[in-house]
């Protein structure tokens, strides 16, 4: 009797086991781990996308998948990230298109002074820029997200009202927004972001021309304690993956990547916005930093030293051979 009820447990047990593992085995040989690569530190809007795209990957591909995030250029650095991820030595990288001017000619157009001003508008702008013109560019890699970050302003250790206020300061920027900066008078030096950090504290740097958060995400506004509003110019940004690794995967995950693109870059876009406010309200009231708004007048003037350079764009681009003039009008009819 007693033998019995064991043999009974036992084949119970066996069996609920065996069930279990029967259950669990398709989910645990399926798994695919893909490492993702990402240049700026964890806490900064590049890093914040890319561990909600990890979240949404795995949750929708229903564990079937695991991304492994390397922010803070532990995998591969700003420079190196597109041919990095072409090489596959990283499978996933967040690119700023920017910091290779002349290798992302058509989608760095979105880095004109066109007047945009919403991250979100001008992340859905990029990302149908690229999915009409597909630039050769892009041609080694598949894109799964683009967005930009929000419009650049000065940020800086002395008060800029002026145009002779800015003549000849050194201040930090990279690709168009350099232009813009050269236009005004200042003297751009460049370097991707996360380099801005010693330089500001060392004094190499008097201040940095880029987007508002990074007051509180690299905490600049501890050094810079004015900000000029000019609200000129986006980065665009790529998350790309190597191709072979594309090719690689199950269709069903290359459905949920896909379906997740646009709402993916939208979702950026709409995270920039809102770390501007919580940003610029940090820098106010907790760091005492000055807003500097110029007077209409003033920003007149501002204005029209870069009236020349969407013109020069669109020369340059047309003796490429692309279509300039269409290429700057979808950006602008895009983004509304
Ligand atoms: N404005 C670009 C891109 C940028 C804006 N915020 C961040 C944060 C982390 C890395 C890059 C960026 C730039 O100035 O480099």
């Amino acid at each position: 009797m007693v033998k019995r009820s064991i043999f009974s447990v036992t084949l119970i047990l066996f069996t609920v086991i065996t069930c279990l593992l029967l259950f669990q085995a398709p989910v645990m040989a399926g798994k695919i781990k893909l490492n993702y690569a990402n240049f700026p530190p964890a806490p900064t809007f590049p890093c914040v996308q890319m561990e909600r795209w990890k979240v949404e990957v795995e949750k929708r591909t229903s564990g079937q998948i695991q991304i492994n995030t390397f922010p803070g250029g532990t995998l591969l650095g700003a420079k190196g990230m597109m041919d990095g991820v072409i090489a596959g030595q990283a499978d996933i990288g967040n690119i700023c298109m920017a910091y290779q001017p002349g290798r992302f000619i058509v989608t760095n157009a979105t880095s004109l002074p066109l007047g945009i001003t919403d991250a979100k508008k001008g992340s859905l702008a990029l990302l149908k820029l690229y999915e009409k013109y597909k630039p050769k560019a892009f041609k080694d890699v598949v894109v799964l997200a683009m967005f930009v970050n929000a419009p650049g302003n000065v940020m800086s250790k002395v008060p800029v009202r002026t145009l002779s206020d800015i003549k000849g300061l050194d201040l930090r920027a990279s690709g168009g927004a350099a232009q813009i900066l050269k236009a005004w008078g200042a003297n751009p030096v460049g370097m991707p972001m996360p380099a801005t950090v010693e330089a500001l504290q060392k004094g190499t740097v008097k201040g940095l021309f880029s987007s508002l958060e990074v007051m509180k995400d690299f905490k600049f506004a501890e050094n810079c304690k004015y900000v000029t509003m000019t609200e000129t110019v986006f980065y665009p940004f790529s998350v790309i993956m190597n191709k072979a690794k594309w090719d690689s995967l199950p269709k069903d995950v290359q459905k949920v990547m896909m379906d997740l693109k646009e709402e993916q870059s939208l979702w950026t876009g709409t995270y920039m916005n809102e770390q501007i406010k919580k940003s610029v309200a940090w820098s106010k009231d907790v760091q005492n930093v000055e807003f500097i708004t110029l007077s209409a007048a003033e920003k007149a003037k501002w204005d029209e030293k870069l009236g020349f350079i969407t013109e020069k764009w669109i020369k340059g681009a047309k003796k490429k051979g692309l279509p300039a003039e269409d290429i700057i009008n979808d950006i602008k009819a895009f983004a509304q």
